[in-house]
């Protein structure tokens, strides 16, 4: 909870839970920034970004890993090491990487991707993944690629099972093709199925997580696979103009991000189903208590002639920030910065605004 000024002199009382993005770092993150070790990292030089790559490579149980400026580069590196132009990408239609990545690869990459259903929750059919494989043909882009979103953002923050992926990975192997893993809360999906986050990611030839979310960090996301798919994603990196320099400062909060910050979410997902809890039932609004698993509670406004953007704007003047994701739809993300009691105040704002 933060206090914002309001006109007059009373002070309004802010409940930020547009993003888990918004959260600040912690006073032991800004210590270890202030005092960290530096170098020029392109010339592999910084060994607090070389400490943090050793760390989040030993956490998601991969040989490698490189330090990046944001989940959407790690996403787009990730898929210009996997894919050559022309090659084409299997993602879910409410993917991240499909849905707000300004289609990257796309656009720099020339690879070519190919939605398919995501169901609600965060899976897609996995007889739908093998038929969409192209078999070997002239007419035909080649397939090399499936990319799995966990938590699945755009499907309720759903986490998605080992055995899930285990699926995925049979396909994979039936098929030669490669996986890849937008696990930009993946640590969320570990906490709630209670599962080591490597098990989550281990059928996966690349991951992505990043720090900046539910973990805290100011700025960053990791990149993780074998050794040889580093060094191409670091090649990738760098032509997208990520290579930086002396980024310890960012790094060391990373390394206090995975080292604190893991086993805290839990409480995020007890606030989340809080929200959800005080918010169903509710004329006006309409919540799937069932469908919340981690920090992502999604509302759909069950009455007319109101849009999300109207009655986001309408809390965000009463203190509390939602984000619309839909012409009806709005989303609270719960993180480190949100009590219990922010829960609670929210809930009732929300309720008077958007509800019967
Ligand atoms: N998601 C943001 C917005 O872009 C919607 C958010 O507030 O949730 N993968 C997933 C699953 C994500 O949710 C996001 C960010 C990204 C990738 C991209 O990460 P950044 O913002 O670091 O580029």
């Amino acid at each position: 909870m933060t206090e914002a000024p309001e006109k007059g002199n009373k002070k309004m009382r802010k409940v930020d839970l547009r993003s888990d993005t918004v959260t600040r770092p912690t006073p032991a993150m800004r210590r270890a920034m202030a005092e960290a070790e530096v170098g020029d990292d392109v010339f592999g030089e910084d060994p607090t970004v070389n400490r943090l790559e050793a760390l989040a490579a030993e956490r998601l149980g991969k040989e490698a890993a490189l330090f990046v400026a944001s989940g959407t580069m790690g996403n787009l590196v990730s898929l210009l090491a996997h894919c050559g132009r022309g090659d084409e990408v299997l993602l879910g239609d409410r993917s991240h990487t499909f849905f707000y990545e300004q289609g990257g690869s796309a656009a720099l990459g020339g690879v070519h991707p190919r939605s398919l259903p995501n169901q609600p929750d965060g899976t897609i059919d996995l007889r739908q993944v093998e038929e969409a494989v192209r078999p070997d043909n002239i007419h035909f882009p080649r397939t090399r690629l499936i990319v799995i979103e966990n938590t699945h953002n755009r499907c309720s923050g759903r986490a998605l099972t080992s055995e899930y992926m285990r699926g995925v990975g049979d396909i994979a192997r039936r098929h030669a093709l490669k996986i890849h893993v937008d696990g930009a809360r993946i640590f969320n999906a570990a906490v709630a199925l209670g599962v080591d986050a490597s098990v989550l990611v281990s059928e996966a030839d690349s991951v992505t997580f990043c720090l900046s979310k539910g973990l805290a960090a100011p700025v960053g996301s990791l990149v993780c696979g074998s050794r040889d798919f580093i060094s191409e994603a670091r090649r990738a990196r760098k032509v997208v103009g990520g290579g930086m320099r002396q980024a310890g400062v960012l790094a060391a909060a990373g390394i206090v991000a995975l080292e604190q910050m893991i086993d805290r979410l839990v409480e995020d997902h007890v606030n989340a189903r809080r929200l959800a809890q005080r918010l169903k039932d509710t004329e006006g609004l309409s919540v799937d208590t069932g469908s919340v698993q981690t920090n992502i509670v999604y509302m759909d406004m069950t009455y007319k002639g109101r849009s999300s953007n109207d009655v986001a704007g309408q809390l965000a003047r009463e203190g509390v920030l939602l984000l619309p994701t839909g012409p009806r739809q709005l989303r609270a993300v719960t993180n480190y910065h949100i009590s219990q009691d922010d829960v609670a105040h929210a809930a009732d704002l929300i309720l008077k605004v958007a509800g019967g």
